[in-house]
């Protein structure tokens, strides 16, 4: 950028910060806390988010364009290149990454060949690491824990945080904002993010059934919107289709007596309400759609594939 351009911009920095890692890291929990709203899903299993989605925060001095994007994984699905790229290519477009990492565990093969893809695609000074979860790590364990993550990223900056506390995502926010250049607003300053009300709600759906379910059954769960309608005021309509790979997860989705289905809507509805300010009123039903995770056609359709 020349100093020309630079000026035109009066001190106002501005860029995309990816969030990536591994699953269950907590990149999620801190997209929503930084904008104030549950955009986008969270639940205590992995592979919760499946696509790229912006938390957009503005200010009088920045608009930080923060991208959570899905955790990258080793999986054999389609759906699993999807969701890697989906990580890869806000990796490639972003100004600053943060890598978050899950502080709680000791870091693993998996952090340490993310690291290394990771380093692979940027320069020093546009990349920091995030400690999350510091709350759950013994305060006489913390230095040591350091020390062990520091080695994923020598020569990057590293900063300790709590996902679920506001002292640490202050000061990581003041960082990123020191980070980056100086750049035009993107996008209106009342916008928080890209994604519709209606696929958030599917994706809050899909997380209530996944702190629901157990073992396989949850990962190949996809949440179909059939109707999302306003009806009278300040009630919503929605229909939608819980699609599972076979038939006897069926069974378990909806559980003995219809309680399983029952719990996983009771949670879903609280969360849209919580979500869009509406009362909601939520019917589900669940149908077989075998394989689906390596349906080409059905993942095309879904907008869930690049090709
Ligand atoms: N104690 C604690 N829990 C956290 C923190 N951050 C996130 N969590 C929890 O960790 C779990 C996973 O959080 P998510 O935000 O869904 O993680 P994610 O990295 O987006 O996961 P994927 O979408 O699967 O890649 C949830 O149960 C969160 O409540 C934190 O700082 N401290
Ligand atoms: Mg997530």
């Amino acid at each position: 950028m020349t100093e020309m351009n630079e000026m035109q911009f009066d001190g106002f920095r501005s860029g995309f910060v990816a969030l990536v890692g591994k699953p269950n890291v907590g990149k999620s929990t801190l997209l929503n806390a930084y904008v104030g709203q549950m955009i986008a899903a969270v639940s205590a299993k992995p592979q919760t988010t499946r696509r790229r989605q912006l938390g957009i925060l503005t200010s009088e001095k920045a608009q930080i364009v923060f991208v959570d994007t899905p955790g990258m994984h080793a999986g054999e699905y389609k759906l699993s290149q999807f969701i890697n790229e989906e990580a890869q290519y806000a990796l490639m477009d972003a100004d600053l990454i943060l890598f978050v990492v899950d502080a709680s565990q000791m870091p693993d093969k998996e952090d340490q060949a993310l690291a290394a893809e990771i380093q692979a695609l940027k320069e020093p000074g546009k990349l920091l690491l995030v400690m999350n979860k510091m709350d759950l790590v013994p305060a006489e364990l913390a230095a040591d824990r350091r020390t062990q993550f520091q080695k994923l990223l020598p020569f990057d900056d590293l900063i300790e945080i709590s996902a679920v506390s506001a002292p640490g995502r202050d000061l990581l926010l003041e960082k990123v904002s020191s980070l980056l250049p100086e750049g035009p607003k993107y996008y209106p300053e009342d916008q928080i993010t890209e994604t519709y009300e209606r696929e958030i709600a599917e994706d809050l759906i899909r997380a209530a059934a996944l702190e629901n379910l157990r073992d396989e059954v949850p990962y190949g769960i996809f949440v179909r919107m059939d109707d999302y309608k306003a009806r009278e005021d300040n009630l919503r309509y929605i229909h939608a289709t819980i699609l599972v790979e076979r038939d006897s997860h069926k069974g378990i989705v909806i559980g003995k007596g219809g309680l399983m289905i029952k719990k996983i809507s009771t949670e879903a509805r609280q969360k849209i309400e919580d979500m869009s300010g509406e009362k909601v009123y939520l019917e589900l039903q669940v149908k077989v759609e075998k394989n689906w995770r390596n349906n080409p056609e059905f993942l095309r359709r879904y907008g869930l594939s690049h090709e």
